[in-house]
């Protein structure tokens, strides 16, 4: 497969180009908006290329615009294990420089097992950054409606108590019907119970602290600027959760967005109801680092550490991948 990216003022030209450079067979692959006007990507089968006789991703004989992933065999064939590589790695929708990046490092690793190759390439792309023990620092969690901000916080509370350092609850969400509910019905359970903060005001606590927000509209600024006040008035980190399933576009905008207001980590929740995790893997491409992993609704079931390991296994859609994560919480 050969992967090559065209700029052009205007949409009809860059198309026009992809059918002069690589033919009628090119499939598009993709197109964004550039100062320039449009790129499009698009990629051809080399059938009259001369080819690689190993699993190799290579850089040879391309120009300035042309995206290094061909991959090949002397029959013309991707082997095997490189096939299924990148099948798995496109299947999510990720960006195609995140693509490209998981799959030459994996490439370069070429390990029997492809989980450990790939999370070769997922150790260079993406950044860990696990919550671990709740430490003094207040944590404020943000993001949409219904990412699964409130889950992630209950959670997190009853991990907390489990290790011996339980936090302060408290919740900006207090105006909409039903916003604090679930965090009230586990205040009762844990004896914890979320103070109700209402805009501008601080929690006064010293110790580990964790505040869940309202979903807010990422390209809202009123909602924005909200969410800066409650970050700021509390010395907070503020921790991005999204859900898995996300259109990657979408969510790395989103994630620009949340790193404006000083977001460096981020929580990936629903892992278990999506098929496709692009979303979330471009939200991390832009920098942020990977926190945790919500995996159900159920609040006893906890938060999983996402390892390289754990992603890969995600990555490769084995079936097995969302159960996995125990496996790497256990070891954790
Ligand atoms: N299957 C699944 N559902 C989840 C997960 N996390 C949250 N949910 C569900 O997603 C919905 C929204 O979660 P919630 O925490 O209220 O989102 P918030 O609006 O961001 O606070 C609820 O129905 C949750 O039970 C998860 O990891 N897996
Ligand atoms: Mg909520």
């Amino acid at each position: 497969m050969r992967i090559r990216t065209f700029t052009a003022r205007s949409m009809s030209e860059a198309l026009r180009l992809v059918r002069q450079e690589l033919g009628r067979d090119a499939v598009i692959l993709g197109n964004r908006d550039v100062a320039e006007g449009v790129e499009v990507t698009a990629a051809i089968d080399p059938t009259d290329e001369p080819v690689s006789d190993s699993f190799q991703i290579q850089d040879r004989d391309l120009g300035p615009n042309v995206l290094p992933l061909e991959v090949g065999d002397d029959e013309d064939q991707l082997p095997e294990e490189a096939e299924r590589l990148l099948r798995a790695v496109a299947f999510h929708g990720a960006p195609l420089e995140v693509n490209e990046k998981l799959c030459r490092r994996a490439a370069q690793v070429n390990d029997p097992s492809l989980t450990i190759s790939l999370a070769a390439g997922v150790e260079e792309v993406f950044r860990f950054s696990p919550f671990g023990r709740p430490s003094d620092n207040a944590l404020v969690l943000v993001g949409p409606p219904g990412a699964g901000k409130t889950v992630v916080a209950a959670k997190y509370a009853v991990e907390s108590v489990l290790s011996g350092r339980p936090l302060k609850i408290a919740t900006t969400d207090i105006e909409r019907p039903g916003g604090e509910m679930r965090l009230m019905e586990l205040a009762e359970i844990l004896d914890n119970r979320p103070v109700r903060l209402t805009p501008g005001r601080r929690l006064e606590w010293s110790g580990p602290r964790i505040i869940d927000t309202e979903g807010v509209n990422p390209f809202d600024d009123s909602d924005i600027q909200k969410l800066r006040e409650t970050i700021e008035i509390n010395d907070a980190e503020p921790v991005l959760v999204l859900p898995a399933g996300g259109d990657p576009y979408e969510y790395e905008d989103i994630a620009y967005v949340f790193a404006e207001l000083g977001v460096t980590r981020l929580v990936a929740t629903r892992i278990d109801t999506a098929r496709r995790i692009g979303g979330i893997l471009a939200a991390a491409s832009t920098g942020l680092s990977f926190a945790a992993a919500g995996a159900s609704p159920v609040i006893a079931d906890g938060l999983y550490p996402l390892t390289p390991t754990a992603l890969a296994r995600l990555i490769l859609n084995d079936p097995d991948g969302a159960a996995e994560l125990d496996e790497d919480r256990k070891h954790a």
